[in-house]
């Protein structure tokens, strides 16, 4: 019979082979630490207009919810940074790294996590001879992505919330697998934000009002993405008009010499929108947008709210 550690590792060489930076195993259990702070960030009203975190909160803390046999998760990291800067000039509007490209990230993801998966039932099946189940998520579960990862050391929560790998930064995707099979775990890594609160003074709406904690109510990416209504007059999009990347282009784990830049060309901002002035981004009729943001999480964006953001800045 293989061993744990062995099949684990030879686990995480297909999750590498398949194009992730990062792999970490979690023992599946139900969130009890960070379940008590996530209650308090929902009681006052921190999720701003996004009810669907409050209404899946026991799901989002009880893996078990999800998939009764759980027994690891895996978390992976998928970088999605290039080279490419916004200009910083007035009238010209910026969409956010993870957007700007000819990309919707939750498909190509899921694309890779599903024939991963596959791959990783075959091992388990050869190895062991035992037939698993893998359930495969990015982004839109009513899981904490970002808890697993940190738990299992693909990276740290930096003071902006997000995970930052001490190798590549933070311009990277989380895919997470559940599966109904023993493997080795891996452990947090330490947090080497230290001193550094960058992303607090440079977060230009007050959005992280305490380390380690975001206000959507304030956050440029939850008005530009997620808000559904009217954006408050007391917001300055500052020139975002789909999603917001000051709090990591600021961090200076993103900012090193040799940073690791995405293997997939498709992440490079579209030139069509890339530094050009906001007439441009007006005169896009409501069918240009369709066509044009198809295969971008801009899709998910209705095209009145598209307006709306442009408008705003
Ligand atoms: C809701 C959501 C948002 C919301 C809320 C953001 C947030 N910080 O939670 C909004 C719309 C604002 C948003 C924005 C963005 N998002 Co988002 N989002 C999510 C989603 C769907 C759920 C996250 C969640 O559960 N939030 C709830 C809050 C309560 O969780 P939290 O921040 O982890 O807060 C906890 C900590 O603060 C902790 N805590 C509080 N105090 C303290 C103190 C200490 C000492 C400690 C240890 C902990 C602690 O307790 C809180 C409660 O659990 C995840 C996908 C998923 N299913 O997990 C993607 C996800 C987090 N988003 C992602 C991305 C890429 C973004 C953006 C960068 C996109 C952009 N450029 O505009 C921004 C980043 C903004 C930011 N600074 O966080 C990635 C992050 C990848 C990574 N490397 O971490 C994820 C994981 C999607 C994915 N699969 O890749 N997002
Ligand atoms: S995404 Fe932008 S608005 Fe939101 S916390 Fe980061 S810097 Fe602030
Ligand atoms: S800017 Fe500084 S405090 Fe903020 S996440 Fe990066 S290292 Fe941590």
């Amino acid at each position: 019979m293989i061993e744990s550690s062995t099949l684990t590792k030879k686990i995480k060489s297909l999750c590498i082979n398949a194009g992730f930076s990062a792999v970490g195993v979690s023992k599946a259990e139900i969130i009890t630490d960070e379940s008590d702070y996530f209650l308090t960030w929902l009681s006052e009203g921190r999720n701003a207009g996004m009810e669907w975190l409050k209404t899946t909160y026991h799901q989002r803390i009880n893996p078990f919810k999800i998939f009764p046999e759980v027994k690891s998760i895996i978390s992976l990291a998928y970088i999605y940074n290039t080279p490419f800067k916004h200009k910083e000039q007035k009238n010209i509007p910026k969409i956010s790294k993870h957007a700007w490209g000819n990309v919707d990230y939750h498909k190509v993801i899921k694309r890779i996590l599903k024939e991963l998966c596959i791959k990783i039932n075959f091992l388990v099946k050869n190895q062991t001879n035992k037939t698993i189940t893998t359930v495969y998520f990015v982004d839109t579960a009513p899981i904490m992505e970002k808890y697993w990862a940190i738990k299992s050391g693909v990276g740290w929560r930096g003071k902006n919330t997000i995970v930052i790998n001490p190798q590549f930064g933070s311009f990277f995707f989380i895919g997470t697998i559940f599966l109904n099979l023993e493997l080795e775990y891996d452990t947090a890594i330490d947090n080497i934000c230290n001193e550094c609160d960058i992303c607090l003074k440079s977060c230009p709406t007050g959005a992280l009002y305490n380390e380690y904690n975001l206000d959507a109510n304030r956050c440029i990416s939850y008005h530009t993405i997620e808000n559904k209504n009217e954006i408050p007059d007391n917001i300055n999009l500052h020139n975002w008009i789909y999603g917001c990347d000051i709090c990591q282009n600021v961090c200076p784990y993103n900012n090193v010499k040799k940073t690791i830049y995405s293997q997939n060309k498709d992440f490079n901002p579209k030139n069509k929108f890339f530094n050009k002035s906001k007439d441009l981004y007006l005169n896009v009729t409501e069918e240009e947008f369709h066509n044009e943001f198809s295969n971008s999480p801009l899709s998910r964006l209705k095209f009145q709210n598209w307006i709306r953001n442009l408008r705003r800045i």
